[in-house]
């Protein structure tokens, strides 16, 4: 007999969508899209020197920056989706409406840690998508879909639509294929990845903090908070933050296309996130540039880390 339905050699991002999350075709094809992006922004970071030689390239001509291409990359792909009403990233001031009558709409830091490209670091890229074209008044919890890329010595993709977490590698033909399914987070971390750290002067519950883990953690951070947070993931604990100073009052992070998704995916990998107050899926979006605490990871971890930093 003929199965409808072969098992492919290698679970393919297609496949896994389909048969494992089991989301609505257009959600399926978006993300898919996204991928494509993804693949495309690893091929201009080997492909082009952008970043690497301080904005002109060996003949001494200006380069565009990676950022930049990598937004323009992701806005293609949106644009030629189909069901995406609205997008907002990084790279653009406001919401662009794209039609406003269809599906989804997309938030994305297209470059995360681009001030890491020419030290050759691990970066990333952060999607979340909402149903509707209205991104300004939703909550985080409102996501129905997150995934990040990390373009490291292999390129990883990591995404939830709320049944787990998932990992998938790209492959030499250019394909995103299964690598671990269920990525989970343990209630208790041995790693802290302490951001924004110059807010221990200011802050004497982040120094408190600090010293704890100084005598029960291992430093482990890059700089990029997708490579950071990655690692909490694949070591399944550890505890990552980014809390307010004086030169960031609100941390340094972006709460649409950066605490917002990560929050959503670890907190449906077991862990927990909060802004020192509350989850910060129950943060509301009042604007796109918006910057609030995190404190994300293991949730004893975050729990007492939130009690003795405070919002
Ligand atoms: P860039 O995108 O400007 O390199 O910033 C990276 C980042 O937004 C995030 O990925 C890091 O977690 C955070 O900044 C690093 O912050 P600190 O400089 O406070 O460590």
């Amino acid at each position: 007999m003929v199965s409808a339905a072969p098992i492919p050699r290698r679970t393919s991002l297609n496949w896994h969508l389909r048969h494992h999350a089991g989301v609505p075709d257009s959600l399926r094809h978006l993300l898919v899209d996204l991928s494509r992006a993804a693949r495309d922004i690893r091929h201009e970071i080997h492909a082009s020197e952008g970043g690497l030689s301080g904005g002109t390239n060996i003949f001494g001509e200006q380069q565009l920056q990676l950022d930049v291409m990598s937004d323009q990359i992701v806005e293609h792909y949106l644009r030629e989706n189909g069901s995406v009403a609205s997008f907002c990233s990084e790279e653009h001031d406001d919401v662009v409406d794209v039609r406003p009558s269809a599906e989804y709409s997309v938030v994305f830091d297209p470059l995360d840690g681009s001030s890491l490209v020419d030290a050759n670091f691990a970066i990333g890229s952060i999607f979340g998508i909402y149903r509707g074209s209205v991104i300004i008044g939703r909550t985080p919890r409102e996501l129905i879909a997150a995934a990040y890329v990390l373009y490291g010595p292999r390129t990883l993709l990591v995404y939830s639509t709320g049944n787990g977490v998932h990992a998938f590698v790209l492959n030499e033909v250019g394909e995103f294929v299964l690598l671990r399914e269920h990525l989970g987070v343990a209630d208790k971390g041995k790693n802290f990845s302490p951001g924004n750290l110059s807010a221990i002067h200011d802050r004497p519950g982040y120094k408190a903090a600090l010293d704890t883990w100084l005598s029960s953690h291992t430093l482990r951070y890059s700089g990029c908070m997708v490579a950071d947070i990655h690692h909490i993931l694949v070591k399944g604990q550890g505890i990552f933050t980014n809390v307010g100073g004086a030169k960031y009052p609100d941390g340094k992070l972006r709460l649409v296309f950066e605490c917002g998704p990560f929050a959503y995916l670890i907190e449906q990998a077991g862990g927990a996130s909060s802004d020192g107050a509350q989850s910060i899926l129950d943060v509301r979006i009042v604007r796109t540039d918006q910057r609030s605490p995190i404190i994300v990871g293991s949730a004893v971890d975050v729990e007492q880390a939130a009690k003795q930093i405070g919002r």
